[in-house]
């Protein structure tokens, strides 16, 4: 058997062909297996798209997300009930002597997992040409190994310029879908003077998801919305998620042909939300490509030039496609005609993204699951056990462990709070979520004006005029910020699967959340919840 030889170790391998290069070894084969000589006591888990748990795990398996109907929304699906610890593209595992042994594909549509003391890699599908079935191999401290593997991955995906400071207002997380014109008008005319490159509109614009047309809150249109923030001498940003449908959509019903089926026809599940299930496009299907081109024209010619695409992850989910060929390099496809429509001088967000398919075709990509005004929730954390709904400790976690990329991707943290009313976060975990935004050089707040008290609008204006420090990786967790320490260790634990009773309670919530009656039902209660939220805010 042919062995791995690092400093003080060595280990048997099955692979195809081994190539020793200065930063360890790069190895071919469809499937590949590294056994460890030492034990080991834990799991680099990276998940699938933006929102996917990424931690440092033990050796057992997470427990499986719920509810299931949301699975193809928060993780990669295929995996969901993976019976070993595994994550896509790479996994690392520490040893007992201190030294991290990383396995990364340098290929899509690839996984990894961990098994009887050695951690395995595949790719999904053959290939035809085994020289594109790559992998890296490294053993050493972590910062040197995930180093060395982004720098493969800019190789072979390649890397945008790197862009300057994001300072974005992004209308989600104060007002959600309940966004119209005339408040947005207002709020724009309140941001007034602040130092924000880009005013973002997010979802609750359009007719439906498919249906990328103003909807009746917008009577001037998106055109004119972009024309009035462009007067103030910001960016316009604008929020789609293209490759999604759902079934109340005129796209929906217009093109069955344009929907991702499975082998016996039926439209592939890719979640639920907005009171509906989601069903995903064909982006091989060239009829879904042309309008995909025309979509990103459109948006162009209505004046903005921040596009937020989110839910890609939708296009990469299995299925049967026109054109047969593995997921995630359909995906890849289809975001390169999103790309190549919307021009390189567009600032382009991916969210809900596949992380690799999606490396050099975009400017950002949001990196962990979104933020919330509460620390954890008891009730999807343990019971639920998701460690993807929103919460500034889900989104602090998953973000702090795929730091490695901003050095090919400029990285999105999420939105910062300032304002303390209707907010249950303390003042550090405001100070955790603000101090990832500086190491992230993302700058991004949905505060409203209004609601902020005089101190919290200046800590707004500083958090967005400061420089950006010094900032010196000291740890895994840990950072030093011109000699202040930051540390998010508090972040990033992971509740234990719930026991006794609670095992009970879990199982009947788990269940309820699955019937899309109940979630329909939960839909109308958030968006009269919504309401209120949004009278009080703006009156
Ligand atoms: C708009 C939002 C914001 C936010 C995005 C994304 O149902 N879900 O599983 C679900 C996951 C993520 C999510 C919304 C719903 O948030 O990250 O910034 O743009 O969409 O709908």
């Amino acid at each position: 058997m042919p062995t791995l030889n690092f400093p003080g170790k060595q280990f048997k391998l099955d692979c195809e062909t081994i190539t020793r290069i200065p930063e360890g070894y790069l190895l071919t084969g469809k499937n590949v297996l590294i056994e460890l000589p030492l034990a080991c006591n834990s799991f680099y888990q990276h998940g699938w798209q933006s929102w996917s748990l990424t931690a440092w795990t033990g050796l057992r398996p997470q427990p499986a997300l719920k509810p299931a109907i949301m699975r193809p929304g928060l993780t990669d699906p295929v995996y969901a009930l993976h019976p070993f610890p595994n994550g896509s593209w790479l996994g690392a595992t520490s040893l007992e002597d201190g030294s991290i042994l990383l396995l990364g594909a340098l290929g899509l549509d690839s996984h990894v997992q961990m098994r009887q003391g050695a951690l395995q890699g595949w790719f999904e599908t053959a290939s035809g040409v085994a020289e594109s079935q790559r992998w890296y191999v490294g053993c050493g401290t972590e910062s040197e190994l995930f180093g060395n593997y982004a720098r493969l991955l800019g190789e072979i995906f390649g890397q945008l310029p790197a862009r300057s400071t994001q300072r974005v207002w992004c209308s989600w997380y104060s007002l959600y879908t309940a966004i119209d014109e005339h408040s947005l008008t207002n709020i724009f005319d309140d941001l007034h003077g602040l130092p924000f490159d880009v005013l973002q509109i997010d979802d609750g614009w359009q007719v439906a998801i498919g249906d990328w047309q103003a909807n009746p809150k917008f009577p001037t249109g998106m055109a004119s919305l972009a024309e009035k923030i462009k007067a103030t001498g910001r960016k316009a940003g604008l929020w789609l998620a293209p490759l999604l449908l759902v079934p109340s959509s005129r796209t929906y019903r217009d093109h069955p042909d344009w929907i991702l089926r499975d082998d016996r026809g039926r439209p592939v599940p890719a979640g639920f939300n907005w009171g509906e299930p989601l069903f995903a496009l064909d982006t091989t299907h060239p009829g879904v490509l042309a309008w995909l081109e025309a979509l990103m024209k459109t948006v162009r010619g209505w004046g903005y030039s921040y596009i937020k695409l989110d839910f890609l992850y939708a296009g990469a989910l299995p299925g049967k496609r026109h054109i047969d060929m593995p997921r995630e390099a359909a995906y890849r496809h289809g975001l390169n005609v999103l790309r190549l429509a919307m021009g390189s001088d567009v600032y382009f967000l991916a969210c809900g993204a596949p992380i690799l398919p999606s490396l050099g075709l975009c400017d950002a990509m949001r990196i962990g699951t979104d933020v919330a005004a509460e620390w954890e929730s008891y009730r999807d954390e343990v019971l639920l056990t998701n460690p993807t709904t929103p919460s500034a400790k889900n989104a602090i976690r998953t973000c702090v462990n795929r730091l490695w990329l901003a050095s090919l991707v400029h990285v999105d943290p999420d939105v910062v709070y300032f304002r303390s009313a209707h907010n249950q976060l303390t003042t550090a975990q405001k100070a955790m979520l603000q101090d990832l935004a500086l190491i992230c050089d993302f700058r991004a707040t949905s505060d409203l004006p209004q609601s902020l008290a005089g101190a919290e609008h200046q800590a707004l204006e500083r958090f967005l005029t400061i420089p950006r420090p010094n900032i010196l990786r000291s740890g895994r967790y840990t950072f030093e910020f011109d000699g202040r320490s930051v540390d998010f260790s508090t972040a990033m634990s992971l509740p234990l699967p719930p026991t006794g009773a609670a095992l009970l309670v879990s199982a009947l919530i788990g269940w309820l959340a699955s019937q899309p009656f109940v979630l329909k039902i939960y839909d109308q209660l958030n968006l009269a919840a919504l309401k209120r939220i949004k009278d009080r805010n703006l009156t």
